[in-house]
């Protein structure tokens, strides 16, 4: 009688906290085959993974777009609020307030940011409230059939040949000059770069704000688009050769100090940034804004970690939050006693 052997099994590879990728992934995309949102979701699940973040830690924000939805297909098992199209800022601002030990990461689309979300944005980026915000920049409304969107740029064209004649609104720039203090931009096609840079992220207890150009292979991937796929891999300047050291690893890093920018980070991460060609000081908000406006000049696509600042106070830390969840506080704690009361009112009178 013939006899059957069963195939030894693998042991999964798991992270520092024991848990394999799959605890880091979500539902199957929707999304268009190709459609650059899907490879910064597949970033996301690693950079998530390879910090070994708790995902019940994570809220998944976003607001409305294909970008808006893709928070479906990563990170199935944390808490997640699909909220109204350029309203996500206010309801991770909440969210963080609610429970500041929570890693919110908003996900965003260009439209939902630099469109009908611009208001909510700027005030979310002067706040600096812990929180990874990442636009998926495409230069167009993908979901509603791509028309040009604030930060397509001067001259662009659609698919109908309909040219772009207003100039684009830079949100690196604009979220520098507002107060984030840990601003990039990437390529979702850079899986290096990016991983990277979301991993700093991650580290980063402040606004974390990475403009990510993420190609729609529908409507906005001809020529004569400056999003597209080819145009982006023919006019990306990195800026930086950049790598990450997580706290959990200790690891020493041979470096030349003048040709490498030592960042290290809130929670002990260290972000190596070796520089490629020019001299360029990444903690400058004015030689970061200098920057930007040359590479719009130039008609060149700058990417890398444009500005960082560890040391600025947080929107938590500037209102003395609470650490505890404030839903957990007891009445004691979250009730003036009624002499406070008194003497408030004696204080109106
Ligand atoms: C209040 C409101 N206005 C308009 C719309 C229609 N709408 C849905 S998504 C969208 C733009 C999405 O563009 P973007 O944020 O760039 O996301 P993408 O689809 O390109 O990823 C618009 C205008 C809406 N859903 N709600
Ligand atoms: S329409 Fe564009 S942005 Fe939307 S899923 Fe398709 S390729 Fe992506
Ligand atoms: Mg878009």
């Amino acid at each position: 009688m013939a006899t059957t052997t069963t195939p030894p099994q693998v042991p999964k590879k798991t992270n520092r906290i024991g848990l394999d990728s799959s605890a880091y992934k979500g539902n199957r995309s929707t999304l268009c085959a190709g459609c650059g949102h899907n490879a910064i979701s597949e970033r996301i699940i690693e950079a998530f993974y390879e910090m070994g973040v708790e995902p019940h830690r994570v809220a998944k924000l976003s607001g409305i777009g294909c970008s808006s939805k893709s928070p479906a297909y990563f990170l199935g098992l944390s808490y997640a609020c699909n909220a109204v199209h350029g309203r996500m800022p206010s309801i991770a601002t909440g969210t963080m307030l609610a429970n500041r030990n929570l890693i919110a990461l908003g996900v965003s689309g260009d439209g939902d940011t630099a469109s009908i979300g611009i208001g909510q944005f700027v005030h979310l980026m002067r706040r600096n409230l812990p929180m990874i915000y990442i636009i998926e920049d495409n230069g167009v409304y993908g979901l509603t059939k791509g028309q040009f969107s604030a930060t397509a740029d001067l001259g662009s064209k659609l698919k109908s040949g309909v040219l772009n004649d207003l100039p684009p609104i830079d949100t690196c720039a604009l979220a520098i000059q507002l107060g984030a203090t840990y601003v990039a931009r990437s390529f979702s096609g850079d899986k290096r770069q990016l991983l990277v840079l979301l991993k700093g992220a991650v580290a980063h207890q402040g606004t974390a704000m990475l403009d990510v150009i993420s190609p729609c292979t529908t409507f906005n991937d001809h020529e004569g688009s400056t999003k597209s796929y080819s145009f982006v891999k023919d006019h990306d300047e990195p800026l930086q050769d950049v790598s990450f050291v997580p706290f959990f690893e200790d690891i020493t890093v041979d470096y030349d100090p003048g040709a490498t920018v030592e960042v290290t980070m809130h929670d002990g991460s260290r972000l190596l940034l070796r520089k490629l060609g020019m001299d360029y000081d990444p903690t400058s908000k004015a030689e970061a804004v200098r920057l930007l406006t040359e590479a719009h000049t130039k008609g060149e696509i700058v990417t890398g970690l444009f500005y960082v600042d560890t040391k600025a106070p947080n929107f938590l830390q500037l209102l003395n939050v609470v650490d505890e969840p404030l839903a957990t506080l007891p009445e004691s704690r979250v009730r003036p006693p009624q002499r406070v009361l008194d003497e408030i009112m004696e204080e109106l009178k």
